[in-house]
């Protein structure tokens, strides 16, 4: 793994309606991933925050069914520019979120220096909603679709090209709660998807296994994180909880494996909210899982 690890805050709420997943970097820095990461012997520099304009001050004039639309659109520029710097000083991109919707531009950054950038997406929902199937208008429930080139242009083209990342490069764990649209769009791709009956099913060594495997054509691997893809009862702090998900030593198990395999090139870890978290479980959880992603081992 790059020894240089380039840490950005992204303190979006922008993508759904409630407060507080804005406040998610902080407390997964308060949960300590600086030192976690420092004592296994990384370079870490804390980037700080991308601004994030104010839920209060958006014009939804024009959002039609895609709430706060141009802020995203916004921060989603922002954050693709960033994260490619990253990567163009040879450091590894660690984003800290905020809801969801920042992986549009986390990918879009990322994408810009592989021709072949595999995902995994660890999460109980697909997140592959458009404009046209989203139940809620919710941004952070589509940005899957979005990087494949599906949904509103302003959103499938930040940084100016689509798609970010092929439909076939993509592996979904953890999936629990799929709309209507997103499980056609499934079908219709062929998108490899772990549900949770493959979780139950296989057990999670046998899908990092085969997610691996996968995978192994691709450039580069990006994994994109939603605490919400744990079991609420170890993963509380999130806006959009589904009963019956991953639990915390299977996720440790996922995490130790891609770190054995070295495949991951850039990861982010989203929908912290400590608002609704008991004494910041969520956040020391996704510390506590960046550890092994980093290396981390017991023995
Ligand atoms: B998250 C939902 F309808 N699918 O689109 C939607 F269930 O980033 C939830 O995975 C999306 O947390 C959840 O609003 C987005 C809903
Ligand atoms: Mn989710
Ligand atoms: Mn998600
Ligand atoms: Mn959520």
């Amino acid at each position: 793994m790059n020894k240089d690890i380039a840490m950005i805050g992204v303190p979006m709420d922008l993508g759904q309606m409630r407060r507080g997943v804005d406040m998610g970097p902080s407390a997964i820095r308060y949960a300590g991933i600086v030192e976690r990461l420092e004592n296994l012997n990384y370079n870490v520099e804390d980037m700080g925050n991308i601004e994030i304009a104010l839920p209060e001050k958006q014009d939804t004039a024009n959002d039609g069914k895609l709430k706060n639309l141009s802020g995203v659109i916004e921060a989603s520029e922002k954050l693709s520019d960033t994260v490619s710097g990253v990567i163009e000083a040879n450091k590894f991109p660690l984003v800290l979120g905020g809801d969801h919707s920042i992986a549009i531009g986390t990918l879009a950054g990322v994408s810009r220096h592989y021709k072949n950038l595999g995902v995994i997406w660890y999460d109980a929902h697909g997140d592959l909603n458009t404009a046209d199937t989203s139940p809620s208008g919710n941004i952070h429930g589509m940005p899957l679709a979005a990087s494949i080139g599906i949904g509103h242009e302003k959103l499938t083209h930040i940084s100016g090209y689509a798609p970010k990342i092929k439909h076939e490069n993509i592996v979904i764990i953890g999936a629990r709660s799929l709309d209507e649209g997103e499980r056609e769009l499934i079908k219709e791709k062929g998108i490899k998807v772990y549900t949770m009956h493959e979780v139950d099913r296989l057990g999670m060594t046998k899908i990092m296994d085969e997610t691996i495997e996968y995978l192994s054509h691709t450039d580069g691997v990006h994994l994109s994180l939603d605490l919400d893809g744990l079991d609420p009862h170890d993963a509380p702090g999130v806006g959009t909880p589904v009963l019956g998900g991953i639990s915390y030593r299977e996720s440790h198990l996922a995490m130790e494996m891609l770190a054995e395999a070295e495949i991951i090139t850039s990861a982010e870890f989203v929908e912290v909210n400590p608002i609704l978290d008991e004494k910041n479980k969520t956040a020391t959880v996704a510390v506590a899982l960046m550890g092994s992603l980093f290396g981390e081992k017991l023995l």
